[in-house]
């Protein structure tokens, strides 16, 4: 692939480039000169070149004259992003330009983060652009592994374009008419992958999969004790839900902020590959029962954070059906398994959740953010949640209301987050979301493999990965000889934080590393990223030799 000049190299193409742009230096303008502009007509963008150094935002629309200047300001902006987008594929590009936050705070190369009283000119918003991009994280590399959403999809990258360019809000159809028929269309397309019919099913997206548990833990409450949305807790008994040890930690967080309390989450005991263990969570909720709590929520995990783990669906949701609680199923990385032939069958069961996180900018990777919340009972949401505030949601509109789906949700304004998916949808099918779930899959069992391999290494798991994670350990040299037990713990702990430290120096390629109660500090490998291929994880490998055989 051709390489992509960097910063410096962009501000000579644009004088070379089609579009004629003249790139000029940056002069800053004193105020009293900035106060004259303001009085003089809008300069005219006609000619080939702009120099965009005595232009400022008030030239642009809605200026009577601004729609010239207006589209030179926007196409140069998108002359960025493009070189942006295909440094991102180049393998020759950095991840990352690390610099520490006081190096950023203080200003680098004149990007400077500090607002001022005076407007500044394009020519500097141009620069603030270049600079924010190159001072970021490309997490559409092949080579970021970092973080379980990934990627960069030119037509989620389009979506996302578009929706910021329509800039509407998603709680009615009076201001979003085709965004809120997409998210009907799209939410009732996830829940056919969940399996459930079409007298069931119900949901809405969410700022992320943290917010989508908590919805999950507001309904499965109101299902229970429908008198808590007027009276709140203060005639409810003490309640408990139950989640395993490996599940995300929005479980808890969510039960304390609505009130349930931390202190009241059961953590169930997981098997050595992560998963619940049923017998574990029927012993706690007897537990639970004991102690005088009303066992109400059972959060199932499918893919969780670290290991990729598959809780057993159908054996919690017999547990749940026996106890009458509600089964959430945390799918937040797993969802995207759905997508895949080969694969969906490692979320058997999830047909009978009650209600299900899905985060489709994770392993589906739709740019962020993109997360639903799936819902069995139709209505329930809006049952849960509404408050017919009577200047949004006027009864007597001329159209059928029950569209005006905001009351369903917590927040009043709420992002679009459906176009982009919706256009993905449209552009890959459900087979290209399938595909591209499988070679994520491929990549991971390619790293299981090697690794299994290799003397340098060490596996976390033996077990072939059910999701994309694999978690290892990398033993340099100096620690070969020592035989397990506390010195090698202590110091094999203290290998990742540092080849890690030194990876993001480099900006080579980025992996995430963490520690579990039982384990010191490993690395953990997820793919979400199409454009990952086996030879991103043969430069990991080696990657992580070059940099850590001398610690
Ligand atoms: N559950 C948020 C995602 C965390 C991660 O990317 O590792």
């Amino acid at each position: 692939m051709q390489t992509v000049p960097d910063n410096s190299d962009v501000i000579l193409a644009r004088g070379q480039g089609k579009p004629g742009f003249l790139w000029t230096e940056r002069t800053d303008k004193s105020h009293s000169e900035n106060s004259r502009i303001s009085q003089s007509p809008a300069p005219d963008s006609s000619c080939n070149a702009t120099d965009f150094s005595s232009i400022y935002s008030k030239h642009l629309l809605p200026h009577p004259d601004g729609e010239k200047m207006s589209r030179a300001f926007l196409q140069e902006l998108v002359r960025t992003l493009l070189a942006y987008v295909a440094k991102t594929f180049d393998r020759s590009s950095k991840v990352l330009d690390f610099h520490h936050p006081h190096q950023l705070k203080e200003g680098l190369e004149g990007f400077n983060l500090e607002l001022p009283d005076q407007p500044e000119n394009l020519e500097q918003l141009l620069v603030d652009c270049r600079d924010t991009l190159k001072y970021g994280v490309k997490t559409g590399h092949p080579r970021f592994f970092n973080q379980l959403s990934s990627g960069l999809d030119i037509i989620g990258l389009a979506g996302e374009w578009l929706t910021s360019t329509a800039n509407t809000n998603m709680f009615t159809f009076e201001i979003s008419p085709v965004f809120i028929l997409m998210e009907e269309t799209v939410l009732r397309k996830m829940q056919e992958k969940v399996g459930w019919t079409d007298e069931e099913g119900d949901g809405i997206f969410c700022p992320g999969g943290s917010m989508s548990n908590l919805y999950s833990l507001l309904l499965a409450r109101y299902n229970l004790y429908p008198e808590v949305k007027m009276t709140g807790m203060s005639n409810l008994p003490r309640m408990a839900l139950f989640t395993s040890e490996h599940s995300h930690y929005s479980i808890k967080k969510a039960a304390q902020v609505i009130g349930i309390g931390v202190k009241n989450v059961f953590v169930v005991k997981c098997d050595e590959r992560g998963k619940m263990i049923p017998v574990e969570l029927e012993s706690s909720i007897m537990r639970a029962k004991t102690a005088g709590c009303v066992p109400f929520y059972v959060n199932a995990t499918a893919g969780t954070t670290v290991y990729g783990a598959f809780d057993p669906l159908h054996d919690i949701a017999d547990i749940c059906s026996k106890h009458g609680l509600w089964m959430h199923v945390d799918a937040a990385w797993g969802g995207g398994l759905l997508m895949s032939k080969r694969h969906r069958g490692k979320l058997r069961g999830i047909q009978r959740a009650s209600s299900v996180t899905w985060n489709p900018h994770k392993m589906m990777g739709v740019p962020l953010q993109c997360a639903a919340l799936l819902v069995r009972q139709k209505g329930l949401l809006q049952e849960c949640n509404q408050l017919g505030a009577e200047y949004l949601f006027q009864p007597d509109k001329q159209y059928d209301v029950s569209y005006d789906t905001g009351d369903k949700g917590i927040q009043c304004g709420r992002h679009v987050d459906v176009f982009k998916l919706w256009l993905m949808w449209k552009a890959k099918g459900s087979e290209g979301f399938g595909s591209q779930v499988n070679r994520c899959l491929e990549n991971a069992e390619y790293l299981f493999n090697s690794l299994s391999e290799r003397a340098d290494f060490e596996l976390v798991l033996k077990n072939k990965p059910e999701h994309s994670n694999v978690c290892f350990w990398y033993i340099p040299p100096s620690l070969r000889g020592i035989s397990p037990g506390a010195e090698r713990d202590t110091r094999l702990h203290e290998v990742a934080p540092k080849i890690k430290a030194k990876m993001m120096e480099e900006g080579s390629v980025m992996i995430g590393y963490q520690p579990t109660r039982e384990k010191v500090n490993f690395f953990r490998c997820v793919f979400s990223n199409p454009a990952t291929r086996k030879e991103d994880v043969d430069f990991l490998l080696d990657e992580i030799v070059r940099l850590g055989c001398g610690l």
